[in-house]
Protein backbone atom coordinates (compact mmCIF):
# COMPACT_ATOMS: atom_id res chain seq x y z
CA UNK A 1 0.00 0.00 0.00
CA UNK A 2 2.74 2.64 1.28
CA UNK A 3 5.40 1.43 -1.31
CA UNK A 4 2.62 2.41 -4.17
CA UNK A 5 1.95 5.48 -2.63
CA UNK A 6 5.57 6.44 -2.37
CA UNK A 7 6.31 5.06 -5.64
CA UNK A 8 3.68 7.71 -7.02
CA UNK A 9 5.00 10.49 -5.04
CA UNK A 10 8.36 10.29 -6.36
CA UNK A 11 6.94 10.08 -9.59
CA UNK A 12 4.89 13.20 -9.50
CA UNK A 13 8.12 14.99 -7.97
CA UNK A 14 9.99 14.25 -11.35
CA UNK A 15 7.30 14.97 -13.84
CA UNK A 16 6.88 18.46 -11.76
CA UNK A 17 10.37 18.69 -12.04
CA UNK A 18 10.86 17.93 -15.69
CA UNK A 19 7.59 20.08 -16.22
CA UNK A 20 9.15 22.72 -14.95
CA UNK A 21 12.81 22.21 -16.08
CA UNK A 22 14.38 22.05 -12.68
CA UNK A 23 17.32 20.91 -14.46
CA UNK A 24 20.88 21.08 -14.00
CA UNK A 25 21.83 22.97 -16.64
CA UNK A 26 25.27 21.25 -17.94
CA UNK A 27 26.41 23.75 -20.22
CA UNK A 28 28.68 24.76 -17.64
CA UNK A 29 31.91 23.26 -17.44
CA UNK A 30 31.50 23.27 -13.32
CA UNK A 31 27.84 22.00 -13.14
CA UNK A 32 29.19 18.93 -15.80
CA UNK A 33 31.65 17.42 -13.46
CA UNK A 34 29.29 17.69 -10.61
CA UNK A 35 26.11 15.92 -12.16
CA UNK A 36 28.63 13.30 -13.86
CA UNK A 37 29.54 12.85 -10.14
CA UNK A 38 25.75 13.20 -8.83
CA UNK A 39 25.35 9.84 -11.19
CA UNK A 40 27.79 7.39 -10.17
CA UNK A 41 26.86 8.41 -6.44
CA UNK A 42 22.86 8.29 -7.22
CA UNK A 43 23.92 4.67 -9.17
CA UNK A 44 26.04 3.44 -6.53
CA UNK A 45 23.05 3.97 -4.01
CA UNK A 46 20.83 2.30 -5.72
CA UNK A 47 22.94 -0.79 -5.77
CA UNK A 48 23.38 -0.61 -2.23
CA UNK A 49 19.14 0.13 -1.42
CA UNK A 50 18.50 -3.00 -4.15
CA UNK A 51 21.24 -4.94 -2.54
CA UNK A 52 19.93 -4.20 1.24
CA UNK A 53 16.26 -4.56 0.77
CA UNK A 54 16.66 -7.50 -1.72
CA UNK A 55 18.61 -9.35 1.06
CA UNK A 56 15.93 -8.27 3.69
CA UNK A 57 12.78 -9.31 1.67
CA UNK A 58 14.73 -12.97 0.65
CA UNK A 59 15.63 -13.38 4.69
CA UNK A 60 11.70 -12.49 5.55
CA UNK A 61 10.15 -14.88 3.05
CA UNK A 62 12.88 -17.76 2.84
CA UNK A 63 13.23 -18.67 6.68
CA UNK A 64 9.34 -17.20 8.01
CA UNK A 65 8.44 -19.43 10.73
CA UNK A 66 5.64 -22.12 9.43
CA UNK A 67 3.49 -23.64 11.26
CA UNK A 68 5.22 -26.58 13.18
CA UNK A 69 8.80 -24.62 13.26
CA UNK A 70 9.43 -25.09 17.10
CA UNK A 71 13.28 -25.84 17.31
CA UNK A 72 15.23 -23.24 17.54
CA UNK A 73 16.70 -22.33 14.36
CA UNK A 74 20.66 -23.06 13.51
CA UNK A 75 22.63 -20.11 15.45
CA UNK A 76 25.72 -18.60 14.22
CA UNK A 77 28.31 -16.48 15.19
CA UNK A 78 31.18 -14.61 12.94
CA UNK A 79 31.65 -14.86 9.14
CA UNK A 80 34.64 -14.52 8.62
CA UNK A 81 33.68 -14.12 4.24
CA UNK A 82 30.75 -12.01 5.09
CA UNK A 83 32.72 -9.20 7.38
CA UNK A 84 35.40 -9.67 4.75
CA UNK A 85 33.10 -7.85 1.89
CA UNK A 86 30.91 -5.98 4.34
CA UNK A 87 34.14 -4.43 5.34
CA UNK A 88 36.23 -4.30 1.07
CA UNK A 89 32.50 -3.24 -0.80
CA UNK A 90 32.24 0.09 1.03
CA UNK A 91 35.89 0.79 1.10
CA UNK A 92 36.21 0.12 -2.79
CA UNK A 93 32.83 2.38 -3.44
CA UNK A 94 34.46 4.85 -1.39
CA UNK A 95 37.77 4.69 -3.37
CA UNK A 96 36.21 4.99 -6.35
CA UNK A 97 33.98 7.92 -5.49
CA UNK A 98 37.10 9.77 -4.27
CA UNK A 99 39.27 8.73 -7.56
CA UNK A 100 36.45 10.62 -9.16
CA UNK A 101 35.91 13.41 -6.93
CA UNK A 102 39.75 14.26 -7.06
CA UNK A 103 39.56 14.16 -10.88
CA UNK A 104 36.22 16.53 -10.93
CA UNK A 105 38.06 18.85 -8.37
CA UNK A 106 41.30 19.03 -10.97
CA UNK A 107 39.70 19.58 -13.55
CA UNK A 108 37.23 22.05 -12.17
CA UNK A 109 40.14 24.07 -10.36
CA UNK A 110 41.77 24.25 -13.75
CA UNK A 111 42.69 27.74 -15.22
CA UNK A 112 41.00 27.97 -18.56
CA UNK A 113 42.90 29.38 -21.38
CA UNK A 114 41.52 31.92 -23.16
CA UNK A 115 39.29 32.84 -20.54
CA UNK A 116 38.17 36.02 -19.70
CA UNK A 117 39.14 37.19 -16.37
CA UNK A 118 36.31 39.02 -14.22
CA UNK A 119 37.71 39.98 -10.71
CA UNK A 120 34.80 40.19 -8.16
CA UNK A 121 34.33 42.16 -4.61
CA UNK A 122 31.52 40.95 -2.55
CA UNK A 123 30.59 43.83 -0.23
CA UNK A 124 27.38 44.40 2.67
CA UNK A 125 24.94 43.68 0.32
CA UNK A 126 26.43 44.36 -3.52
CA UNK A 127 28.93 42.92 -6.19
CA UNK A 128 32.12 44.75 -7.60
CA UNK A 129 32.68 43.56 -10.85
CA UNK A 130 35.62 44.40 -12.84
CA UNK A 131 36.51 42.93 -16.46
CA UNK A 132 40.18 42.59 -15.45
CA UNK A 133 41.40 42.75 -19.21
CA UNK A 134 39.79 45.84 -20.12
CA UNK A 135 39.78 47.25 -16.98
CA UNK A 136 36.14 48.02 -16.91
CA UNK A 137 34.50 48.71 -13.55
CA UNK A 138 30.94 47.57 -13.68
CA UNK A 139 28.68 46.74 -10.57
CA UNK A 140 25.73 44.28 -9.69
CA UNK A 141 25.11 43.77 -13.44
CA UNK A 142 27.91 41.85 -14.99
CA UNK A 143 28.30 41.99 -18.67
CA UNK A 144 29.93 39.15 -20.34
CA UNK A 145 29.99 37.58 -24.24
CA UNK A 146 28.62 34.11 -25.08
CA UNK A 147 30.76 31.23 -26.04
CA UNK A 148 33.84 32.19 -23.39
CA UNK A 149 34.93 30.91 -20.35
CA UNK A 150 34.29 32.98 -17.75
CA UNK A 151 37.03 33.12 -14.68
CA UNK A 152 36.04 34.93 -11.91
CA UNK A 153 38.46 35.79 -8.69
CA UNK A 154 36.27 36.50 -6.18
CA UNK A 155 37.07 38.22 -2.79
CA UNK A 156 35.15 39.84 0.21
CA UNK A 157 35.21 43.20 1.58
CA UNK A 158 34.08 42.60 4.67
CA UNK A 159 32.10 39.35 5.86
CA UNK A 160 32.18 35.60 4.20
CA UNK A 161 29.92 35.86 1.12
CA UNK A 162 29.08 33.05 -1.78
CA UNK A 163 29.00 34.04 -5.45
CA UNK A 164 25.95 31.87 -6.86
CA UNK A 165 24.49 31.72 -10.82
CA UNK A 166 22.45 28.96 -10.46
CA UNK A 167 21.43 28.28 -14.16
CA UNK A 168 25.36 28.80 -14.96
CA UNK A 169 28.03 28.31 -11.73
CA UNK A 170 27.97 26.49 -8.32
CA UNK A 171 28.39 28.36 -5.63
CA UNK A 172 31.69 29.40 -4.57
CA UNK A 173 32.50 31.61 -0.83
CA UNK A 174 33.91 34.57 -1.39
CA UNK A 175 36.26 35.35 1.73
CA UNK A 176 37.86 38.43 2.88
CA UNK A 177 41.38 38.31 2.62
CA UNK A 178 41.74 35.36 0.27
CA UNK A 179 41.11 34.50 -3.46
CA UNK A 180 38.70 32.19 -4.47
CA UNK A 181 38.09 30.89 -8.29
CA UNK A 182 34.57 29.97 -10.12
CA UNK A 183 34.39 29.06 -13.90
CA UNK A 184 31.60 29.00 -16.13
CA UNK A 185 30.31 29.58 -19.73
CA UNK A 186 27.23 30.78 -20.87
CA UNK A 187 26.00 29.70 -23.78
CA UNK A 188 22.89 31.44 -24.90
CA UNK A 189 22.59 35.44 -24.70
CA UNK A 190 20.31 36.20 -21.65
CA UNK A 191 19.55 38.24 -17.93
CA UNK A 192 20.86 35.64 -15.63
CA UNK A 193 20.06 36.07 -12.00
CA UNK A 194 22.93 35.89 -9.15
CA UNK A 195 23.07 35.25 -5.67
CA UNK A 196 24.67 35.75 -2.73
CA UNK A 197 24.39 32.20 -0.82
CA UNK A 198 26.09 32.80 2.11
CA UNK A 199 24.01 34.73 4.80
CA UNK A 200 26.16 37.72 5.18
CA UNK A 201 23.61 39.78 7.32
CA UNK A 202 20.21 41.69 7.62
CA UNK A 203 19.90 42.27 3.64
CA UNK A 204 21.76 38.74 2.99
CA UNK A 205 18.72 37.73 0.67
CA UNK A 206 18.16 41.23 -0.70
CA UNK A 207 22.13 40.57 -2.27
CA UNK A 208 21.53 39.69 -5.42
CA UNK A 209 23.10 40.43 -8.97
CA UNK A 210 22.45 39.88 -13.01
CA UNK A 211 24.78 38.37 -15.38
CA UNK A 212 23.87 39.75 -18.86
CA UNK A 213 25.24 37.55 -21.55
CA UNK A 214 25.59 39.05 -25.20
CA UNK A 215 26.46 37.61 -28.62
CA UNK A 216 29.94 38.06 -28.58
CA UNK A 217 29.72 41.17 -31.50
CA UNK A 218 27.47 42.71 -29.47
CA UNK A 219 29.53 42.14 -26.36
CA UNK A 220 32.62 43.92 -28.14
CA UNK A 221 30.43 46.62 -29.14
CA UNK A 222 29.47 47.06 -25.76
CA UNK A 223 33.35 46.92 -24.28
CA UNK A 224 34.70 49.65 -27.20
CA UNK A 225 31.81 52.06 -26.52
CA UNK A 226 31.97 51.92 -22.52
CA UNK A 227 35.55 52.16 -22.94
CA UNK A 228 35.33 55.28 -24.72
CA UNK A 229 32.33 56.58 -23.02
CA UNK A 230 32.78 60.03 -20.74
CA UNK A 231 29.68 60.75 -18.96
CA UNK A 232 27.43 63.00 -21.09
CA UNK A 233 26.61 66.37 -20.31
CA UNK A 234 23.78 67.00 -18.26
CA UNK A 235 21.28 68.27 -21.32
CA UNK A 236 18.75 70.04 -19.13
CA UNK A 237 18.97 72.67 -16.08
CA UNK A 238 17.08 69.99 -14.08
CA UNK A 239 19.78 67.57 -14.92
CA UNK A 240 22.52 70.15 -14.76
CA UNK A 241 21.31 71.11 -10.99
CA UNK A 242 21.38 66.82 -10.42
CA UNK A 243 24.74 66.82 -11.22
CA UNK A 244 25.60 69.72 -8.95
CA UNK A 245 23.48 67.79 -5.62
CA UNK A 246 25.33 64.58 -7.31
CA UNK A 247 29.16 66.07 -6.62
CA UNK A 248 28.40 67.37 -3.22
CA UNK A 249 26.60 64.82 -1.62
CA UNK A 250 27.47 61.56 -3.61
CA UNK A 251 30.47 61.43 -5.21
CA UNK A 252 32.66 60.77 -2.35
CA UNK A 253 31.12 57.17 -2.21
CA UNK A 254 29.69 56.77 -6.77
CA UNK A 255 31.72 57.15 -9.26
CA UNK A 256 30.32 58.41 -12.62
CA UNK A 257 33.12 58.08 -15.39
CA UNK A 258 34.33 60.77 -16.79
CA UNK A 259 33.59 62.98 -14.36
CA UNK A 260 34.72 63.99 -10.42
CA UNK A 261 32.93 61.45 -9.14
CA UNK A 262 35.40 58.44 -8.47
CA UNK A 263 34.11 57.07 -4.76
CA UNK A 264 34.23 53.51 -4.26
CA UNK A 265 32.38 52.81 -1.22
CA UNK A 266 29.56 52.47 -3.42
CA UNK A 267 28.42 50.69 -6.67
CA UNK A 268 30.31 52.26 -10.04
CA UNK A 269 26.84 54.68 -11.54
CA UNK A 270 29.07 55.45 -14.89
CA UNK A 271 25.87 53.56 -16.82
CA UNK A 272 22.86 53.86 -14.72
CA UNK A 273 20.30 54.70 -17.12
CA UNK A 274 21.76 51.19 -18.97
CA UNK A 275 20.91 49.62 -15.53
CA UNK A 276 18.02 46.83 -15.29
CA UNK A 277 18.01 46.64 -11.39
CA UNK A 278 18.19 48.87 -8.13
CA UNK A 279 19.66 48.30 -5.30
CA UNK A 280 21.76 45.00 -6.03
CA UNK A 281 19.19 43.47 -8.28
CA UNK A 282 16.10 43.81 -5.78
CA UNK A 283 13.97 46.11 -7.71
CA UNK A 284 13.36 47.31 -11.27
CA UNK A 285 15.14 50.49 -12.10
CA UNK A 286 12.54 53.01 -12.29
CA UNK A 287 12.36 56.89 -11.36
CA UNK A 288 9.59 56.35 -8.00
CA UNK A 289 12.59 53.34 -6.69
CA UNK A 290 15.44 55.22 -7.40
CA UNK A 291 13.70 58.43 -5.62
CA UNK A 292 12.06 56.19 -2.66
CA UNK A 293 15.91 54.46 -2.36
CA UNK A 294 17.71 58.48 -2.40
CA UNK A 295 15.21 59.32 0.48
CA UNK A 296 15.78 55.94 2.56
CA UNK A 297 17.89 53.63 1.45
CA UNK A 298 16.89 50.98 4.38
CA UNK A 299 13.22 51.15 3.79
CA UNK A 300 13.64 49.10 0.96
CA UNK A 301 16.97 46.96 2.19
CA UNK A 302 17.46 46.62 5.77
CA UNK A 303 20.72 47.46 6.77
CA UNK A 304 21.82 49.15 3.86
CA UNK A 305 25.28 50.92 4.10
CA UNK A 306 24.06 53.71 2.32
CA UNK A 307 23.36 56.66 4.19
CA UNK A 308 19.75 57.95 3.97
CA UNK A 309 18.91 61.52 2.51
CA UNK A 310 15.68 63.00 4.26
CA UNK A 311 16.70 66.18 3.76
CA UNK A 312 16.63 66.44 0.05
CA UNK A 313 14.01 68.23 -1.47
CA UNK A 314 11.70 66.85 -3.97
CA UNK A 315 12.86 69.49 -6.60
CA UNK A 316 16.39 67.92 -5.48
CA UNK A 317 15.59 64.68 -5.99
CA UNK A 318 13.75 64.65 -9.48
CA UNK A 319 17.05 66.69 -10.60
CA UNK A 320 19.20 63.69 -9.03
CA UNK A 321 17.24 61.10 -11.37
CA UNK A 322 17.24 63.44 -14.29
CA UNK A 323 20.98 63.51 -13.78
CA UNK A 324 21.36 59.94 -13.05
CA UNK A 325 18.76 58.73 -15.88
CA UNK A 326 21.36 60.53 -18.42
CA UNK A 327 24.43 58.57 -17.70
CA UNK A 328 23.70 56.19 -20.28
CA UNK A 329 25.36 54.17 -23.35
CA UNK A 330 23.19 54.77 -26.04
CA UNK A 331 22.27 52.13 -28.71
CA UNK A 332 22.24 48.86 -26.04
CA UNK A 333 18.84 47.57 -24.05
CA UNK A 334 19.00 45.12 -22.31
CA UNK A 335 15.42 44.80 -20.83
CA UNK A 336 14.59 42.53 -23.83
CA UNK A 337 16.56 39.79 -23.18
CA UNK A 338 15.50 36.51 -22.05
CA UNK A 339 15.66 35.42 -18.15
CA UNK A 340 17.48 32.83 -16.40
C1 LIG B 1 28.60 56.73 2.40
C2 LIG B 1 28.61 56.27 1.05
C3 LIG B 1 27.44 56.62 0.15
C4 LIG B 1 26.91 57.86 -0.15
C5 LIG B 1 27.33 59.24 0.39
C6 LIG B 1 25.90 57.62 -1.14
N1 LIG B 1 25.80 56.29 -1.42
FE1 LIG B 1 24.59 55.46 -2.81
N2 LIG B 1 25.21 53.61 -2.24
C7 LIG B 1 26.18 53.35 -1.27
C8 LIG B 1 26.27 51.93 -1.07
C9 LIG B 1 27.19 51.22 -0.10
C10 LIG B 1 25.32 51.34 -1.93
C11 LIG B 1 25.01 49.84 -2.09
C12 LIG B 1 23.92 49.51 -1.14
C13 LIG B 1 23.36 48.14 -1.34
O1 LIG B 1 22.91 47.81 -2.44
O2 LIG B 1 23.37 47.36 -0.37
C14 LIG B 1 24.71 52.43 -2.66
C15 LIG B 1 23.76 52.24 -3.67
C16 LIG B 1 23.25 53.25 -4.45
C17 LIG B 1 22.42 53.06 -5.61
C18 LIG B 1 22.02 51.71 -6.18
C19 LIG B 1 23.10 51.28 -7.10
C20 LIG B 1 23.02 49.90 -7.66
O3 LIG B 1 23.99 49.47 -8.29
O4 LIG B 1 22.02 49.19 -7.49
C21 LIG B 1 22.13 54.29 -6.10
C22 LIG B 1 21.32 54.62 -7.32
C23 LIG B 1 22.75 55.25 -5.24
N3 LIG B 1 23.44 54.59 -4.25
C24 LIG B 1 22.65 56.62 -5.39
C25 LIG B 1 23.18 57.53 -4.47
C26 LIG B 1 22.91 58.95 -4.54
C27 LIG B 1 22.05 59.64 -5.59
C28 LIG B 1 23.60 59.51 -3.51
C29 LIG B 1 23.64 60.96 -3.10
C30 LIG B 1 22.38 61.61 -2.82
C31 LIG B 1 24.29 58.45 -2.81
N4 LIG B 1 24.01 57.27 -3.42
C32 LIG B 1 25.13 58.63 -1.73
C33 LIG B 1 26.94 54.28 -0.62
C34 LIG B 1 26.72 55.65 -0.65
CU1 LIG C 1 26.27 38.18 1.07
Amino acid sequence: MYGGRILVAIGAFLAVALAHNVSIVTDAPLNREVLNLLVWVLVFSVIIFAGVTGALLYTIVRFRRRPGDDALPPQFRENARVEFSLTLIPLIIVLVLFVLTAQALVKINRPIAGALGVEVTARQFWWDFVLTEEGLRLSNELVIPVGRPVEVKLTSADVIHSFWIPSLAGKTDAIPGQTTYNRFMATKPGNYYGYCAELCGASHANMRFRVIALEPTEYQRFVDAYRAYQAPEPKTERARRGQEVFQARCAACHAVKGTAATGVLGPDLSIFGNRLTLASGVVENTRENLIRWIKDPTSMKPAAQMPAFPDLSDADLEALADYLESLKLEGFDFRTLPRF
